[in-house]
């Protein structure tokens, strides 16, 4: 693995995301600065959108370099639903309710999935992708994470993230394949 010293900050309300990209950016030698929120949340249906905006919003507002994510659990017999308004539905419903909503469905598969924009001042935005497949268990099980992780079973496995520690979960999850993407690039290009 690639060591150095590099820098780049993350602008994210949510901690834990933000231990989670610290754990995996240290993998690549990259340090994580964090500030305190991502911006404006602009309200479109694909989160690559929502991500480029903040990013470079963020990054006129702090005048340096930064990373934004943004993030959303689609379940695929409900067209995606809630996606980039899982935020929004999880506050609002909470997961035991989010759940009960769930019962009629056939299918219980669902991926999450990551937009991680980097942008430097005066420079267009880039984005990374990343996701993770996997279903709605039946009930909510495990107390590490946030959100919907106890709920999300990723492909292959019995155990939710909720259930995993966070190397784990980084090794499977839409914000480790997004940040790791970045991450490549990051060290070939700047
Ligand atoms: P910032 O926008 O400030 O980064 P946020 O928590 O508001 O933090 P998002 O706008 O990306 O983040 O919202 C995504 C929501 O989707 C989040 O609040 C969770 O409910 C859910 N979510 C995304 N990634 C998740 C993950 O890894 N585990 C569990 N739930 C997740």
């Amino acid at each position: 693995m690639q060591r150095s010293s590099r820098f780049v900050a993350f602008a994210t309300s949510n901690e834990h995301k933000s231990r989670e990209a610290e754990r995996v950016l240290s993998e690549f030698g990259i340090s994580l600065e964090r500030l305190p929120g991502k911006g404006t949340e602009i309200q479109a249906d694909d989160l690559s959108s929502i991500a480029l905006f903040a990013a470079k919003e963020a990054s006129r507002r702090y005048l340096k370099p930064v990373i934004v994510e943004d993030a959303g659990l689609f379940i695929d017999e409900l067209n995606g639903f809630p996606g980039p308004y899982s935020s929004y539905i999880y506050r609002t419903l909470g997961l035991e309710k989010f759940l009960q909503l769930l019962t009629s469905l056939r299918s219980r598969s669902a991926v999450f999935r990551s937009s991680v924009s980097y942008c430097a001042p005066n420079v267009e935005p880039l984005v990374f992708e990343g996701v993770s497949k996997g279903s709605i268990g039946s009930r909510a099980s495990g107390t590490y994470g946030f959100g919907f992780d106890p709920v999300f079973k990723p492909e292959g496995y019995e155990s939710t993230f909720a259930e995993m520690t966070l190397e784990q979960k980084n090794r499977l999850s839409h914000r480790g394949d997004s940040l790791r993407k970045f991450a490549r690039w990051f060290l070939q290009n700047e």
